[in-house]
């Protein structure tokens, strides 16, 4: 009996003593490799270690991301975010690819775009692929109010480039076994909203169509959508079904597995053509899309001038974040 309750006692003190990793920091340094932080803003940090995705470091992204303004394509913002992105990738890894391209958007305009690419572990066969679009939407009409405003894009671009930002930096510091890309789309939200589907991902398009990287055919991909808004519902949106389903299983299970089904639904939501369809029907990359829509569409701050940082949750950047970390440092 006493040695139970030692066990017992014992026991509750591991548990204690697992919580205890966690050391709060003030500390105002901009993006180290050393810090597991990036905030210009006087933050408490949280520093973690292991495969422990940092939400504070995700976040820090977006709000970096929104001090260039919007990232509509041809505008000064748009070049800046470029470059940052760009420079941001090379400190986490050697391998970075710059696809530029012209674009004619559905108004007649030529987009100057970037897709942005990061390899990590480039000779690996075994890997996967993950996608966001960088760019923001130029206007914001979901209302006819806010229609000639632009898009802030905290959560419609920002908010992907930055858990993917937050994996990168990982990666540098945790090497997975299996090897990873990061795809950042560019010119993704350029497209007409009452028109053609295909007005929108041209940068997603242009990539499939122009292979940057031969024999190019990683297990399968997944595309962050619109990841980082307060109560955030991910339902297993349609293509994703359609073209990878095993996929979409296998993220949801480890999603809610991990304790975020709150924010992992285990229900069908409809078919977004977003730049995964183009991966699955052009590169023919089985690609999955984690996409904020329920059953009452993408959110109310969705292309309003309300897409900001007010808008963004820590939470919902760690449920998806640790999601991908799960999956990626367990895939063998
Ligand atoms: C369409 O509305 C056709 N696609 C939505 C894709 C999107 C827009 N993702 C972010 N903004
Ligand atoms: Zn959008």
């Amino acid at each position: 009996m006493k040695n139970r309750i030692f066990v017992s006692v014992l026991f509750v003190l591991v548990i204690i003593s697992c919580g205890k990793g966690k050391v709060k920091v003030k500390d105002p340094i901009l993006d180290t490799n050393k810090v597991n932080v990036v905030d210009t803003a006087d933050t408490n940090i949280t520093h973690t270690s292991g495969t422990q995705f940092n939400a504070d470091s995700a976040y820090a992204f977006i709000s970096k991301q929104m001090s260039f303004g919007p990232r509509i394509p041809n505008s000064t913002g748009h070049k800046n975010c470029g470059d940052y992105l760009i420079s941001t990738f090379k400190k986490y890894t050697d391998k970075v690819i710059v696809q530029s391209f012209n674009a004619t958007a559905y108004t007649g305009t030529v987009l100057k775009g970037r897709n942005i690419i990061a390899r990590f572990d480039e000779k690996n066969p075994n890997r996967i692929v993950l996608f966001a679009h960088w760019d923001t939407r130029p206007f914001a009409d979901r209302t006819e109010a806010t229609k000639s405003q632009p898009v802030p894009g905290a959560d419609d671009g920002g908010s992907g480039v930055g858990i993917l930002l937050e994996i990168a930096r990982q990666l540098k510091a945790s090497p997975a076994k299996i090897g990873v890309d990061i795809i950042l789309f560019d010119c993704e939200d350029y497209g007409d909203a009452a028109g053609r589907p295909e007005s929108y991902c041209l940068g997603s398009q242009y990539w499939a169509k122009n292979p940057p990287i031969p024999a190019y055919g990683p297990k399968y991909g997944i595309l962050l959508d619109m990841v980082g808004a307060r109560n955030a519902s991910f339902l297993k949106e349609g293509f994703s079904r359609q073209y990878a389903a095993n996929i979409v299983d296998k993220v949801w299970n480890t999603a809610i597995g991990s304790g975020y089904g709150a924010y992992f639904i285990n229900a069908d939501g409809e078919p977004v053509t977003d730049d995964h369809y183009f991966v699955n029907t052009l590169a023919k990359i089985p690609t999955i899309d984690i996409i904020n829509k329920s059953s009452s569409g993408f959110g109310n701050h969705w292309h309003t001038p309300a897409d900001n940082m007010d808008i963004i949750d820590k939470s919902v950047l760690k449920a998806v974040g640790q999601t991908l970390m799960n999956l990626i440092y367990t895939e063998q």
